[in-house]
């Protein structure tokens, strides 16, 4: 398997957009629509074609409250879409938005070249197969699981306790053998966060860059946009975008979204008056 080398991500002139596939039938904003394998592919193409850069295919829905999927049923989900996606669009960079090192395996196996995990590398067999395979891995903070994620958000530091966590998992990450280069740290916008801690984790992204590691940022259609502007999730678009702009002049940063072309677009834009200056 050759290893993955993120760097042509960071030599785009705008953040790198990861344009999101979901293989599920719950998952929030997206859920059902592809659960066909074809019509994921398509989808995954459809969005390579609008200019992503990356893809994201998760079998899993992260969705608070949704209820856990077994691995093999996970597996099936995502690895044919992988395969797909591997032969029709041959280096495409393909990431798997999973928890379950079992799953990584299959995906990685089938093409995916990223490990999206939301749990940080909780399963003990995670870390040590990304470091193996010469991939790499997104670790993002969530306080609880799917089902329990948005019953407790309080913290007395939000931002200090996310970017402490973090910090320490990139460092299990890095003592399992995964350069620092292959790792990226995510806050994890709307994992077990208010609306408020989810603003303060978005206000303070250069400072998670300052740990050393590539961000991403997941905030894509999220309902503290819904809280905040009244609009309901189909027509989240503008706070989707106005949420990245503070953040699209760190050097290394990942924007993880489903609206892919208008993302492209927005960044793109945002570059060019910046660079006019
Ligand atoms: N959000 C969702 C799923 N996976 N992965 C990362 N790294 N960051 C996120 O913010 C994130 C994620 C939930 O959103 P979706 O249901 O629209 O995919």
């Amino acid at each position: 398997m050759p290893e993955v080398d993120l760097d042509g991500l960071w030599s785009l002139g705008r953040p790198a957009v990861m344009g999101i596939v979901n293989v599920t039938p719950d998952s929030f904003s997206d859920g059902g629509r592809f659960l066909d394998p074809d019509a994921a592919v398509e989808h995954g193409l459809r969005l390579l074609d609008e200019g992503a850069d990356a893809l994201d295919v998760g079998g899993e829905s992260t969705r608070p409250g949704a209820a856990a999927v077994p691995a093999e049923v996970e597996s099936a989900r995502v690895v044919p879409v992988i395969a797909g996606l591997a032969r029709r669009a041959p280096g495409a960079l393909l990431s798997i938005d999973t928890t379950k090192a079992a799953v990584a395996r299959a995906a990685l196996d089938a093409g995916a070249r990223i490990v999206n995990d939301v749990s940080a590398g909780a399963d003990p067999a995670m870390l040590p197969l990304v470091a193996t395979a010469g991939a790499a891995i997104v670790l993002m903070h969530r306080r609880g699981s799917a089902e329990t994620m948005q019953l407790d958000t309080a913290y007395d530091d939000v931002v200090a306790e996310v970017h402490g966590f973090l910090a320490g998992r990139a460092a299990a990450a890095r003592a399992a053998g995964i350069v620092a280069g292959r790792i990226l740290l995510d806050p994890g916008i709307g994992f077990g966060k208010d609306a408020v801690g989810n603003l303060r984790l978005l206000r303070e992204l250069p400072a998670l860059a300052r740990l050393g590691h590539a961000v991403v940022v997941g905030a894509s259609r999220k309902s503290f946009i819904g809280m905040i502007s009244g609009a309901p999730v189909a027509q989240r678009l503008g706070g989707s975008l106005a949420v990245l702009a503070d953040a699209a002049t760190l050097a290394r940063l990942v924007v993880r979204v489903h609206d892919v072309a208008a993302t492209v677009q927005f960044l793109t834009l945002l570059a060019a008056v910046r660079g006019a200056a």
